[in-house]
């Protein structure tokens, strides 16, 4: 521990002299061009005198051209490439002052002698360094003497160090860096020293970092394979109402990132900020963090598996919602049914189909003018009435909140306004009038949910819509916040304000951090804009949840477009206007996989693609995927081809109904992943890699994944095809629906995929519970439940379920629930009660298969008596078809 500054001259000796047109031609512009970070990213002013004027070192033999070439006309920074002016290797920073032993780890102060090339330099900082758990270190550097903003997420707070670490911590004290290590293996997980340019001043706060390997996943919302590119890749950061496409900011920021390490331990760092933000990837491998306010707030986690990677990350972002039962069910929806008639014909057509459903929505074409808290009075006058009807058939109706209020209603005809200026509840202009925008419903003001008045306000006018529309969920869209203009409606945003016009705009799309949002300059009462545009999202819907909460007095569902690390413990999220196209088929995958991995398991996207027609197969498909997204749900935009699944042909409705009613089979395995999802931040959808973090070939699997760690997804993703290869990991699989096993060495795999088919395998090992599926999870919650016992290779497995009455609050916390343990060794099945705190619904048994079993059983027993079963001999499926035990009761099922 402590100061150790020889490592600083084995990263020089590492550099390789190579370049020889450079313009300063000291030995300090000798970088290796993997090595060098981008001293001015900045297109305007780009150029060899303002690189030299910032003390930095330009390259004449490189074209200021290039960078990813398809996006170049969009991006707004030179880091799309090696960059041509960049820093010194002694380019002034930082150094230590002094370092102090505190009860929770390290202070250091830090200062600078030397102005960098931005404004406003904050020339003392403070370190602390919390040594926070044993795989948790947590640094943060802030200003020694003025407050700055910081991120309300309610973080654990620490004030004594873990007794031992699973990392160290070495710092470099001129210039100031860290690094960090793991223990175990002295991997190398983070070294700052690799850029000597840390720079920290009041609108740019930059830092890099070297990468122990080129593993990285993560620094979402964004468009890309699961496996993220390190070739001169920018992610930025800024929430943003835009059609998913490459490289763009989108609408949610998750500054996290995970990696693999050469060896397959993992970690993951999080930077707790909020503000407009890049992060830059290089082959070197490094990151580069650069954003443009608040302080820098690093969060390490030592996993050493992916998932405890992702646990740790949860325990400070906070744990996920625990779902409703019933939101686990399908979900059908459509912008544009137009009528409460209409949505009434769908919704009726599913039922008489027989295809499962559990909740039907509106999109705004349900309101009168778009606004908030109003249903059409001509197209939706039978929608209480529908609602009702839906109720009836124990099914759930959701409807939509978008955050733009109207502000030019008829005196007197628009309370929700009306209640709102004069308890003065929306976001203020830079001179302290209400920020006007325009978005659906015309000329708006934007609720600041920052302000607590803000959240009472809400939770009334949610009320007392409620009173008329019986919702049992809320939609929040356009929370990034959404405005159809640049900035204030007529006026834009002030041309002289820094924080509209800051020294460094992050490469967001259109240029100006206003681009189709509120400006930055406008006031919260937390903060400005500025600092908060990117949990806007989050705000709202934790109002959204408790409002809910209130009202109903059960167990919230919200979904949120907008989403910042933390959101997963109050909102779903979709993943926002897409296309019907294969290829956004495909990038369903890397996105339900990348929000698990951002503590939001429950998430999906719109099946059968939002915008455009889709076609009956691509649709067909879909669904099949779309069955096994955490949240599954079909959505359509206004104008589309209809795409409900009862437009289509028999075949494909057939198809559609067989898909679903298998997700509704495994829907106790489902919301057991939840719950331990809820209880202790594990993925619900999770990639290969997970599970397998030291078989290099599932690194950059995202066309196929897993349920929990148990059951492999391999669908289809193209047209036209009645195959699918897949990778299968060093294991037993067995076929979902046949029993076959399979014995992989690590091997691709290819297997038929007709067109009614999605490929489905249990691992072996695992114990999955499953119950007789329906058309709705209330009439499913009524059958008896199975067990798919997938033997391991040794003949053993486990496996578990939570259940509760799957609405009520807390559950879990008032132990109304029941925990059950299965194991199976030896010929024999046991069941374990952990826990028996719930009893409205007895728990039968009614059916076991056991995958893997190798010869006919003579007899089998439950509980030493014989019960009746049969034996599959092609497959070597043991299958008991007339139990009735309860689970609740331990049990031991044997065969001999
Ligand atoms: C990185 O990008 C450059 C420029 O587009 C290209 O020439 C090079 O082949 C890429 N390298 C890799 C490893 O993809
Ligand atoms: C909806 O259907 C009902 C019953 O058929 C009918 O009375 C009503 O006029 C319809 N509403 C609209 C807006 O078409
Ligand atoms: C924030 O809201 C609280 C409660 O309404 C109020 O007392 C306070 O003055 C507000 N602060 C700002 C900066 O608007
Ligand atoms: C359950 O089975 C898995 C896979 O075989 C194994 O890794 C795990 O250790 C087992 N857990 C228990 C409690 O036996
Ligand atoms: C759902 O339950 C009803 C009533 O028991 C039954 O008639 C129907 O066949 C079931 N549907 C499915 C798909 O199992
Ligand atoms: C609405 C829309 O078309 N959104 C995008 C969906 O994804 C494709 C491919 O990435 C984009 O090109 C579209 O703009």
């Amino acid at each position: 521990m402590g100061s150790f500054s020889s490592w600083i001259l084995f990263v020089i000796a590492a550099w390789t002299v190579t370049s020889t047109g450079v313009v300063v031609s000291a030995q300090k512009c000798e970088v290796e061009p993997n090595l060098r970070f981008n001293c001015h990213p900045e297109i305007i002013g780009f150029g060899r005198e303002n690189c030299l004027k910032r003390g930095c070192c330009w390259d004449e033999r490189q074209s200021a051209t290039g960078g990813q070439e398809e996006f170049k006309s969009r991006l707004n920074t030179y880091d799309g490439k090696v960059p041509q002016c960049y820093y010194s290797s002694d380019f002034p920073s930082y150094t230590v002052t002094k370092q102090q032993e505190k009860p929770f780890g390290y202070t250091l102060d830090l200062s600078r002698k030397s102005q960098s090339y931005y404004p406003k330099d904050v020339m003392q900082l403070t370190a602390d360094v919390f040594f926070e758990t044993k795989t948790r270190l947590h640094v943060k550097i802030y200003d020694s003497e003025k407050p700055r903003y910081e991120v309300p997420l309610d973080t654990p707070k620490v004030s004594t160090k873990a007794k031992s670490t699973d990392y160290s911590v070495n710092f470099g004290e001129t210039p100031f860096s860290v690094q960090v290590k793991r223990q175990a293996t002295d991997t190398t997980l983070i070294d700052t020293s690799v850029n000597p340019a840390f720079i920290f001043s009041d609108q740019f706060l930059q830092i890099s970092t070297k990468l122990p390997s080129t593993f990285i996943y993560g620094l979402g919302e964004h468009r890309h394979s699961l496996l993220l590119d390190l070739n001169w890749t920018s992610f930025t950061f800024w929430n943003h109402d835009m059609s998913p496409a490459p490289l763009v900011n989108l609408y949610g920021s998750h500054p996290f990132y995970m990696m693999l390490e050469e060896d397959g331990n993992s970690h993951g760092v999080f930077l707790l900020n909020s503000n407009g933000m890049d992060v830059i990837l290089q082959p070197t491998p490094a990151l580069t963090w650069r954003t443009i306010g608040g302080i820098l707030d690093f969060y390490i986690f030592l996993g050493p598996s992916p998932d405890e990677v992702i646990q740790q990350y949860s325990e400070v972002i906070g744990l996920p919602f625990m779902p409703p039962y019933w939101s686990l069910g399908f979900h059908l929806c459509r912008y544009g049914y137009n009528s409460a008639n209409k949505t009434r014909e769908i919704w009726q057509s599913m039922l008489k189909a027989g295809i499962p459903q559990d909740v039907q929505w509106n999109d705004i074409d349900s309101m009168e003018g778009h606004r908030d808290f109003t249903y059409n009075q001509e197209t939706f006058t039978e929608l209480p009435a529908l609602v009702e009807e839906i109720h009836q058939h124990n099914q759930y109706y959701i409807t939509m909140l978008d955050p733009g209020i109207p502000n030019d209603q008829p005196k007197g005809s628009y309370r929700p306004y009306e209640d709102g200026i004069e308890l003065g509840v929306f976001v203020k202009d830079y001179q302290g009038n209400p920020f006007v925008g325009r978005v659906w419903p015309g000329r708006t003001v934007f609720p600041d949910y920052t302000n607590p008045v803000t959240v009472k306000w809400w939770q009334q006018e949610t009320q007392r819509f409620h009173d008329k529309i019986k919702f049992d969920g809320l939609w929040n869209d356009m929370n990034e916040p959404s405005n159809f203009v640049y900035g204030a409606a007529g006026f834009g945003c002030p041309i002289d304000s820094p924080y509209d016009y800051p020294p460094y705009v992050p490469n967001v799309f259109g240029f100006v951090l206003g681009d189709r949002t509120i400006c930055p300059s406008a006031q919260h009462n937390l903060s400005l804009h500025y600092d908060v545009h990117n949990i806007y999202g989050l705000t709202e819907v934790i109002a959204t949840y408790n409002a809910l909460k209130n009202i109903r007095g059960k167990r919230p569902f919200v979904l949120s477009r907008s989403t910042f690390a933390g959101s997963g413990k109050y909102t779903a999220h979709w993943t926002g206007d897409n296309l019907s196209s294969w290829v956004d088929l495909y990038y369903s995958i890397p996105a339900i996989l990348n929000l698990n991995m951002f503590g939001i398991p429950l998430v999906g996207v719109d099946i059968c693609g939002f915008e455009g027609d889709t076609t009956e197969e691509l649709c067909q498909r879909w669904q099949q995927v779309g069955a096994f997204y955490p949240f599954s749900r079909n959505h359509n935009a206004i104008g589309s081809k209809d795409q409900h699944p009862t437009v289509f042909s028999q075949d494909m409705q057939a198809s559609t109904r067989k898909a679903l009613l298998i997700r509704y089979t495994l829907l106790p395995y489902l919301y057991t992943l939840f719950h331990r999802a809820n209880a202790g931040g594990k993925t619900v959808a999770r990639p290969l890699f997970f599970e397998y973090p030291s078989d290099r070939s599932t690194y950059s699997i995202d066309k196929q994944f897993l349920w929990g760690e148990a059951l492999l997804i391999t669908p289809v993703l193209q047209l036209s095809v009645v195959q699918v290869t897949g990778y299968f990991p060093k294991d037993t699989w067995y076929d979902y629906y046949t029993g076959m096993s399979i014995e992989s060495e690590g091997q691709q795999i290819t297997l038929d995929a007709p067109l009614d088919k999605i490929n489905l395998h249990i691992r072996g090992g695992y114990i999955i519970p499953t119950q007789q599926p329906n058309v709705t999870t209330f009439a499913a919650r009524k059958n008896p439940f199975g067990l798919i016992v997938a033997l391991s290779g040794e003949g053993i497995a486990n496996g578990s379920i939570y259940w509760d009455d799957g609405d009520s609050l807390d559950t879990f916390k008032n132990k109304k629930h029941n925990a059950i343990k299965f194991t199976a060794a030896k010929n024999s099945i046991t069941c374990r009660v952990v826990h028996d705190g719930y009893s409205e619904e007895p728990m039968v048994l009614g059916s076991v298969r056991v995958l893997g079993v190798a010869n006919k059983p003579e007899t089998v027993t439950a509980n030493s008596k014989a019960v009746p079963f049969s034996y599959d001999v092609v497959n070597k499926v043991l299958k008991l078809d007339v139990l009735s035990l309860l689970l609740t009761k331990p049990f031991m099922i044997a065969w001999t």
